[in-house]
């Protein structure tokens, strides 16, 4: 019984990204600025959330298309759809408005506001593969004084190729406080791109 799944689900873990010295291959899949930004690791995990996506999207569409969430509060982990793409996603509500709710999407790091008929209970079967959102920051980089600029988070955007589903690779250099500070490396163009150092040189972010 789907219904009864519905909860905050603190056990629900969030994948990592393994520490070591090697290059690891991630997507950017969200932007907040330099300093929060959301990656999923490439490899069996990734493609377990595309068949996720798949099948909560058949079950949503069909058999649980009327089901309803009898109420919804901050924290719980539900099923929502994203608004570009008719498919269904695992999220977490962030806020509880009047008539709306803050939902971030667990799966990508991005955030939406839905009408909260449109979010569904989340069945347990869903809730086996580990979040695949890691939020992160960009080592050593630090906003230019009046903060992070539309400039900076756009070529940031370009840079990472966010949501365009390219592989960078990234350098692990520190866990601190649950977000992974990172360097960035697009290895896509005939010279390497080091992220970090490319922003710094633009003057879009201070050392
Ligand atoms: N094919 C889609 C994937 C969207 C993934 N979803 C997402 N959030 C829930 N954020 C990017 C696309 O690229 O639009």
């Amino acid at each position: 019984d789907v219904s009864e799944s519905q909860c905050s689900r603190e056990s629900v873990r969030t994948m990592s990204l393994p520490k070591g010295p090697e290059y690891l291959e991630v997507y950017v899949s969200a932007i907040a600025h330099p300093g929060a930004f959301w990656v999923q690791l490439i490899g069996s995990t990734a493609v377990k959330l595309d068949q996720l996506s798949e099948s909560m999207t058949r079950f949503y569409e069909t058999t649980g298309k009327d089901l309803t969430l009898p109420s919804v509060k901050k924290g719980d982990l539900v099923a929502a759809p994203f608004e570009n793409d008719n498919t269904w996603y695992r999220a977490r509500v962030m806020d509880v408005q009047v008539s709306e709710l803050d939902v971030f999407y667990v799966d990508y790091g991005d955030s939406a506001y839905l009408d909260a008929s449109k979010v569904k209970p989340l069945s347990a079967e869903y809730l086996e593969l580990p979040l695949q959102a890691i939020e992160c920051r960009l080592h050593g980089v630090e906003p230019t004084p009046g903060g992070w600029s539309d400039a900076t988070f756009e070529r940031f955007e370009q840079l990472t190729y966010c949501a365009k589903w390219k592989v960078i690779m990234a350098q692990l250099i520190a866990y601190e406080k649950d977000i992974a500070s990172l360097v960035l490396y697009d290895t896509n163009k005939e010279q390497d791109v080091n992220i970090n150092d490319e922003l710094v040189k633009c003057g879009l972010a201070l050392a």
